[in-house]
């Protein structure tokens, strides 16, 4: 049994996790979450109360950071501001969270001499031409596009400095985008499954032409436990699960899915700087750690995603008006 430290764990890919950790080990999670527009309790309502210790905190405030390590085995390092489009309107709290809140638990790992993981994103290396047949590797240089990805790049090379220069037993992951239960409403695919049951047409940026690589939240999961548990200290590995799909072809897969016809979405203004596709080639963590992604097929896990947003509106309707109005106000 490990105490785990678990930043961020009441937003998306957080939460998940948390819930991942207590179906699949005996671990203990304490989780320490600013509750930001993007948290929300909720997330981790019916998790039993002998495994699961919340904590009510920002990742910059050193004084608190300091005191939940001195009382972890390892951490995992999920908080961050985490959506482009608010990192194009508004940056400066991506420089707070994502680079001084990493550097605050950094010299925290380093004090206490903590194993760390921190969670990043493939979004850091760029993107890739559609026709490109190269995939991202540990080995792709740094080329970040936006304010969001720039901070999570410098997040990354923090995590390598204090690895190099104090001996941190760090280890980094690089993961694709994710889907799943408890995103919120802001992101491509809850904002378009949210649309369809408000009777909203579902709004694709530019053409659409743009390829994610999609992930269940849960392969995310296990892999960064694959990675606690097996990774080598330093080392940074990169998680997908082979999904790449244009967002155009997803929309419409939605609305087939929502019994609504194909076409019945509308083309919004493009993203400012948009990546056009990202590619995960995830070869490292396959076979020198010996990870499977377990929900290869996309369209039944969408489906299942979709009946979550159905079955649980009391946990996403709260967000869904102030988030729309952001979107009108640039046209999207
Ligand atoms: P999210 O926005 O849903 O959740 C972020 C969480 O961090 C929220 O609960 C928020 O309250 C908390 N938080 C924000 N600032 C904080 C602070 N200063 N102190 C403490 N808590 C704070 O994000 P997500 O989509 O779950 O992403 C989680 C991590 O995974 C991020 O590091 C992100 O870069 C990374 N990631 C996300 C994806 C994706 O597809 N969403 C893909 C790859 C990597
Ligand atoms: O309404 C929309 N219409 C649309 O066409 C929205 C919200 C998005 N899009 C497009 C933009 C992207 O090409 O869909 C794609 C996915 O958009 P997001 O959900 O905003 O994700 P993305 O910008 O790709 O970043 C996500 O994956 C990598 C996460 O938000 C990041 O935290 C993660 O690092």
């Amino acid at each position: 049994m490990q105490r785990l430290l678990v930043t961020g764990g009441a937003g998306f890919i957080g939460s998940n996790f948390v819930h991942h950790v207590v179906e699949n080990t005996d671990h203990h999670v304490t989780v320490l979450d600013a509750l930001t527009y993007a948290g929300n309790r909720a997330s981790l309502d019916g998790l039993p109360a002998d495994r699961v210790t919340f904590v009510h905190g920002d990742i910059t405030d050193a004084e608190l950071v300091d005191t939940l390590f001195a009382d972890a085995d390892a951490v995992v390092h999920y908080a961050a501001e985490s959506h482009n489009d608010n990192s194009l309107h508004s940056p400066r709290p991506f420089l707070d969270t994502n680079i001084v809140g990493t550097y605050t638990l950094l010299e925290a790992a380093r004090k206490h001499d903590r194993r760390f993981h921190h969670i990043s994103t493939d979004e850091v290396y760029g993107d890739l031409e559609l026709d490109d047949p190269e995939r991202f590797t540990e080995n792709t240089p740094y080329n970040p596009s936006s304010p969001y990805s720039s901070t999570k790049a410098g997040s990354d090379l923090l995590v390598r400095a204090w690895v190099r220069s104090f001996g941190v037993q760090a280890t980094i992951s690089n993961c694709s985008n994710n889907y799943g239960p408890y995103q919120h409403v802001e992101k491509f695919i809850p904002r378009q499954i949210t649309n369809v049951i408000r009777g909203i047409r579902p709004k694709l940026y530019g053409a659409g032409e743009n390829v994610r690589d999609w992930i269940h939240a849960n392969d995310h999961s296990s892999a960064v436990l694959t990675i606690l548990d097996k990774g080598r200290i330093g080392e940074t590995y990169l998680i997908g699960a082979d999904g790449e799909r244009n967002n155009k072809d997803v929309v419409e897969l939605i609305l087939e899915q929502m019994g609504q016809p194909r076409y019945a979405y509308d083309h919004v203004t493009d993203r400012a700087g948009h990546d056009l596709r990202y590619a995960i080639d995830s070869t490292k963590l396959r076979t020198e750690l010996g990870w499977t992604p377990q929900y290869a097929d996309f369209e039944s896990g969408l489906a299942a995603t979709i009946d979550w947003y159905k079955a649980n509106e009391a946990w996403w309707a709260p967000s869904k008006d102030a988030t729309e109005a952001f979107y009108a106000t640039k046209g999207q």
